[in-house]
């Protein structure tokens, strides 16, 4: 038996989707408990999983729970980290040990969300929007671990693309230092989380869920470890301003910066701020977006199934 098993717990209706190489689309859970306030978060998270059902793929939300990797959480337990919101710790890689070693709890991160997805053998995750190098990380050297996980972990990870309270020039650079395939998804820019521009372009455009579906498959199967992401722009509808999001966004970082905010705290903050600053357009802008990623993460898990 692997080692990790008993650190892992896989619900049962996920197991035997695996097991029957049924599609599944893996779901974080720091979106749920730092992302998104009460209630909105809970509402989600449970949408979304319905939402991957609906496309016939099965969701499986990641999260620690007293000690464990649990891949499908319940409705109870998505409650319960929806409603403890940041008294759940955020967990990234290097917290994982310590919380499963004490028996704690932890929202998982897309770092380890991916670690969890892998150790369970899904390949596809469906989420937001992922950490990247963080303006001004020249200095501070403030560079999300997620850009790491990528880099070694065999796990697709769906997104809308990086916030600009992210430097996304220097996160593409980081990401082709590691060898990490960016691709976008009927576009061939990569979009910036609330818009679907960011005037950067990504390494190489995909028009069908099979044609992802392909890509990871040859990566996966040549043994080139580490991950592919796949960015998805918000759909046109719920793009918002430009212009608006950015001053809003200068806005949240200086405030960071006032309060000497820092490590770990530094994203939670920004995201709220900003849902704070926009009243709720931004919220609204997330949620239509995730909602967007998990419909891709359903079509992509079920090419994949159909190699
Ligand atoms: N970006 C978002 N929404 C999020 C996150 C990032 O637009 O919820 C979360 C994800 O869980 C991501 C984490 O993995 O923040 C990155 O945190 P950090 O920048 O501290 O690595
Ligand atoms: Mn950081």
């Amino acid at each position: 038996m692997e080692s990790f098993r008993p650190y892992l717990s896989v619900a049962p209706h996920v197991q035997a989707a695996l097991d029957a190489g049924r599609p599944v689309v893996a779901l974080e859970s720091t979106i749920i408990s730092h992302g998104m306030p009460y209630p909105r978060n809970v509402e989600t998270a449970l949408r979304v999983e319905d939402l991957i059902r609906q496309h016939g793929a099965v969701p499986a939300t990641i999260a620690v729970i007293q000690g464990k990797m649990t891949v499908g959480c319940t409705r109870e337990q998505i409650e319960y980290l929806g409603k403890r919101g940041l008294k759940v710790p955020k967990a990234s890689r290097r917290d994982l040990p310590v919380l499963l070693a004490r028996g704690e709890d932890g929202a998982t991160t897309v770092t380890t969300t991916m670690i969890a997805a892998s150790m369970a053998g899904i390949r596809v995750f469906a989420t937001g929007g992922i950490g990247g190098v963080h303006r001004g990380a020249e200095v501070t050297m403030d560079i999300s671990a997620d850009l790491e996980e990528l880099a070694m972990t065999d796990v697709m990870v769906i997104c809308a693309g990086c916030k600009s309270i992210l430097d996304i020039g220097l996160t593409l650079e980081y990401l082709e230092t590691k060898g990490v395939p960016v691709l976008g998804y009927q576009t061939s820019e990569m979009p910036a989380f609330y818009t679907t521009h960011s005037g950067f372009q990504v390494d190489w455009r995909v028009d069908t869920p099979l044609e992802a579906a392909r890509i990871l498959r040859t990566k996966l199967d040549c043994g080139l470890k580490g991950g592919v992401l796949l960015t998805n722009p918000i759909p046109e509808a719920y793009a918002m301003d430009l212009d608006y999001i950015n001053e809003n966004i200068q806005q949240a970082l200086k405030e960071c910066d006032e309060k000497g905010i820092h490590g770990k705290a530094i994203t939670p903050f920004l995201l709220d701020r900003i849902q704070q600053l926009t009243g709720g357009a931004s919220l609204e802008a997330n949620i239509q977006l995730v909602c967007h990623n998990v419909t891709l993460g359903a079509e992509v898990a079920k090419a994949l199934s159909s190699l």
